[in-house]
């Protein structure tokens, strides 16, 4: 593996609505951000993706963009983040930004030009159809509900919309529109960022004819099999590769839905001919059911061990990894696979212990290094997010889900849970906003904070600076190879990383039990030096865990050098 930059780096994500605000409008926004990045600092992490911040009529919380170039009125000046850049480079954090080109806003200049008559030149930056006998010009559905197609009064066609009906599609089959597009991300690298985080990168390529999907539950077809992974994306990255992303020094990541081992082998080869890293998402879908995401099913941890394994040793010297648990997608992990209650500091460390010591680069959540929690919503108004909104709506109207259902299902699994404000006191809105926030904060920020956590020695965030750390002072845990023991145990995952000269070794408790596991000779407790404990007090046996307990242990390959020091 080469010696990249971000190979050793964390990155740290900040959903800026909620991050923090400086104006009172209860808005995050690039001030707030400039105010924390000191904390960022003492975190220890190395690059920070801040999520979208352009000009954006906000329906979908910014990846709706209706000028790249412009800062939403909300989140401050052009002045702002150049000053927000060039402090962040001072303090030695890079910065990344989210790059969404997969679709524009439909307030964008260029869709309001494309929809003004079938002969402008833009009309092809889209897609526009007929429709078929009356009807929608395919059965897709779209990833926010309802058909992927609206009718477009102005010239009596349908233009196409994977996922709201405000943010159209647009078409990279055209070249005109690529050649914008580079030239967008030039300027903004002009400006001195350090990379993007490229939206539904694998959705750019759409199959010729836009076929018919095989039609699901919700009565619509599918469009995956035609839109991920598409036939030319390959063609499209490795273009931007050579105009763009080659002239810089920068770093890349692609979110890539849909994304097999395979394709991953192609967007994030080491050989650098696309991106950097993906982030892949058949973790996050193990819960997913038969409704979407709408169900409460349970991550399965034989199914987690397996599917993260693949990864860990399918891409081992071929391609790079990212490693994640949480985003703004995403609800929160330590109300997903660990525990709200007692256990909360205890299992959203076993968590992050499990993914930080992996091969990769770790992605941390604003709010994961404290243990944030999901929100127990009790009505609709809550939420802000317009999928789950559109979601309660739609199934209680077909009577598929009870209104409770509904919430208790959000509550669970929604992409609200992610994005409540930032915790940072136990002061008036968590010391986010001095007015009101644009969405509640979650309750528990008196009991949960950066301020309480800070100067606590044993807290979920000191833990999480150890972790960073801990990565920076030993190699193995960038160049280790992987490998799964105990893989049918269903409570405890416990992997190994080693070189030719030591061996790494991760052990974690899922359970709220205590749980007797096997110790194989791999690991060797008495010969290693234990690195990294979730439980203060050292256990005093080597073959039981309590609940949710995790530890890292470093040994020597070779038994005569003896124990590790
Ligand atoms: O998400 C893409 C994506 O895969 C999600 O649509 C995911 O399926 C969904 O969140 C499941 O709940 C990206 C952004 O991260 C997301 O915030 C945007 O809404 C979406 O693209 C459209 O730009």
């Amino acid at each position: 593996m080469s010696e990249q930059f971000y190979t050793k780096s964390v990155v740290y994500q900040i959903y800026i609505k909620s991050f923090m605000d400086s104006d009172g409008d209860g808005i995050g926004d690039l001030k707030g951000i400039v105010s924390k990045l000191d904390y960022l600092k003492q975190l220890g992490v190395d690059i920070v993706w801040i999520t979208p911040f352009y000009q954006s009529p906000n329906h979908d919380g910014g990846y709706d963009i209706s000028d790249y170039q412009k800062i939403g009125q909300s989140y401050g000046s052009m002045e702002d983040f150049d000053d927000l850049i060039y402090k962040a480079h001072q303090l030695g954090l890079k910065v990344i930004l989210d790059l969404v080109v997969n679709h524009t806003s439909n307030e964008h200049p260029w869709f309001q030009e494309s929809r003004s008559n079938k002969e402008n030149q833009k009309r092809d930056y889209y897609f526009w159809r007929d429709g078929r006998d009356g009807k929608e010009p395919n059965n897709w559905g779209a990833l926010f509900g309802g058909p992927a197609w609206t009718l477009d009064s102005k010239t009596g066609q349908y233009y196409l919309h994977l996922f709201s009906p405000s943010q159209p599609d647009l078409n990279w089959d055209n070249e005109n529109l690529r050649q914008d597009v580079y030239s967008m991300m030039k300027w903004w690298l002009d400006k001195g960022i350090d990379g993007f985080r490229m939206d539904v990168i694998s959705l750019i390529s759409k199959t010729a004819g836009l076929p018919d999907g095989e039609v699901g539950t919700n009565n619509y077809g599918n469009s995956r099999q035609w839109v991920t992974n598409g036939p030319k994306v390959h063609d499209y990255l490795r273009e931007m590769r050579n105009e763009v992303l080659d002239k810089y020094d920068i770093v890349t990541v692609g979110e890539a839905s849909g994304a097999t081992i395979d394709e991953a082998l192609k967007y994030a080869s080491v050989d650098k001919s696309e991106l950097n890293m993906i982030f892949q998402f058949e973790h996050m879908d193990l819960d997913g059911g038969e409704s979407f995401k709408w169900n409460d099913k349970k991550i399965n941890l034989i199914e987690l061990k397996q599917c993260l394994s693949k990864w860990q040793t399918q891409l081992f010297n071929k391609a790079w990894n990212s490693l994640y648990w949480c985003n703004h997608d995403q609800p929160r992990i330590v109300s997903r696979l660990g525990e709200e209650g007692e256990l909360r500091e205890v299992s959203a460390k076993m968590l992050a212990t499990c993914i930080h010591f992996m091969q990769g680069t770790p992605y941390i959540y604003q709010g994961e290094e404290l243990g944030m929690t999901n929100v127990q919503f009790t009505d609709v108004s809550q939420l802000r997010d317009l999928e789950s909104i559109d979601a309660f709506h739609r199934y209680t109207k077909v009577e598929r889900f009870t209104e409770d259902e509904m919430l208790k299902m959000i509550s669970l699994k929604a992409r609200d849970n992610a994005r409540t404000p930032m915790q940072w006191n136990d002061k008036e809105n968590g010391g986010f906003t001095q007015g009101t926030p644009w969405m509640d904060i979650n309750p528990n920020y008196v009991q949960i904070n950066v301020e309480e956590q800070l100067n606590r020695l044993d807290s979920v965030l000191n833990y999480y600076k150890n972790l960073i750390e801990l990565r920076k002072s030993f190699d193995i845990i960038t160049t280790g190879k992987y490998e799964l023991l105990d893989k049918y145990n269903p409570d405890v995952y416990t992997y190994i990383r080693s070189t030719n000269e030591e061996i790494l070794w991760v052990i974690c408790n899922f359970s709220n039990q205590e749980v007797t596991y096997m110790n194989p000779e791999y690991i060797q407790e008495d010969r290693s030096k234990i690195i990294l404990s979730n439980y203060v007090s050292r256990s005093n046996t080597t073959d039981t865990l309590r609940p949710y307990e995790s530890k890292v242990g470093i040994r020597w390959v070779n038994p005569n050098r003896g124990k590790y020091e």
